[in-house]
């Protein structure tokens, strides 16, 4: 091995840093919620050594949807509600790629809810957070399908008429449904070890994070924020685990077994306590791109015949 190629190599193997993974200065509020789901992916990203430039993160549009900008990854700030539609685009043409998804409850669950329903039925291999504030931030306050019954905001002064739609029981219930977990923005330790084994889980791994915009909503999560034992953590051997030093803050523990979906189906209407953990789990749903051998297709020997095929059809041959 030469000496530039020897160096190459060592740099190619040298464990990376969290600032490897840091892009632009965020440009959230203070206090926004964004931030901690942000460190996470960022923190995972190091621990389990993604190459940058083998790691896309995609997001519609909204606060939340800045996060690409702040990832030294690849990126895609796409057009509202249609994150996951782009996202797994990229899947099907570059299966080899770590495909993840920031999306926003008005993006994911307004605009963008017949995607969401599809996305799942398909069972990509992505990892989708969606990042639940309960309101629209980025066009300044008006409510979203996550908004509780009574909420105020620009679009609803008197409050909301309408109960909130619950994204995690919605999730449930659609066909092929694989991975679905709750996290919150204010324990970070679950929150990347939800992170975490949603991008370990092979299909499309939906996360709900609660999280908080002290710009429009402020007192949105304050009881829960405060009282650690309305928090219910769940627990098993195939969830996640609880550390003895959480333990101690937030002792209203539940065991759940992710592969019980009628159980997951009832944690998942809980909103008080609001439940932390892995609602279900199914490794044997098959995922859309092995269906379709994806990248298989996509030699460069099939792109031009395919092409060649294409063109032949026009063709006007001389008689
Ligand atoms: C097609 C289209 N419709 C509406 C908008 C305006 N718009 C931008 S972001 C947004 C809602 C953002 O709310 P959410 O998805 O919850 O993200 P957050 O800002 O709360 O993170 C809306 C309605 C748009 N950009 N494009
Ligand atoms: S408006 Fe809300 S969601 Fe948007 S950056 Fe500020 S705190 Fe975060
Ligand atoms: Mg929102």
């Amino acid at each position: 091995m030469s000496t530039a190629s020897t160096c190459l190599h060592h740099l190619f193997e040298e464990p990376r840093s969290l600032e490897d993974y840091q892009g632009g200065v965020p440009r959230w509020c203070k206090g926004c919620g964004d931030n901690a789901i942000l460190t996470a992916v960022q923190r995972l990203c190091r621990d389990e050594g993604l190459k940058p430039e083998k790691t896309v993160f995609v997001s519609g549009i909204g606060c939340s949807s800045r996060l690409p900008h702040y990832m030294k990854t690849y990126g895609f700030h796409g057009i509202h509600g249609r994150a996951l539609p782009i996202a797994e685009g990229i899947k099907l043409a570059r299966p080899d790629l770590n495909v993840f998804v920031n999306t926003g409850d008005g993006d994911c669950c307004s605009i963008g809810a017949a995607h969401w329903i599809h996305a799942i039925r398909y069972n990509m291999n992505i990892t989708v957070l969606l990042h639940d504030n309960h309101i629209y931030g980025l066009t300044k306050k008006q409510a979203s399908p996550t908004s509780p019954l009574g909420t105020k905001s620009n679009t609803t002064p008197r409050g909301s008429y309408l109960g909130a739609l619950n994204p995690l029981t919605v999730t449930l219930g659609v066909q092929n449904v694989s991975f679905v977990a709750q996290a919150v923005d204010w324990i970070p330790e679950s929150l990347y070890q939800i992170v975490s084994a949603a991008f370990k889980h092979r299909g499309f791994s939906f996360v709900r994070i609660l999280q908080r915009c002290p710009e429009f909503v402020g007192n949105m999560f304050e009881p829960w924020v405060h009282d650690p034992q309305k928090m219910l953590m769940l627990t098993h051997p195939d969830g996640i685990r609880v550390s003895a030093a959480l333990q101690k803050i937030y002792r209203n523990e539940q065991v759940h077994d992710p592969s019980n979906m009628d159980r997951a189906r009832e944690v998942a209407s809980i909103d008080d306590p609001i439940p932390v953990g892995i609602l279900y789990r199914n490794g044997e749903v098959p995922c859309y791109e092995d269906l379709r051998h994806a990248g298989a297709l996509r030699t460069a020997e099939g792109i031009r015949s395919t092409l060649e095929g294409e063109f032949d059809k026009f063709t006007v041959w001389p008689q």
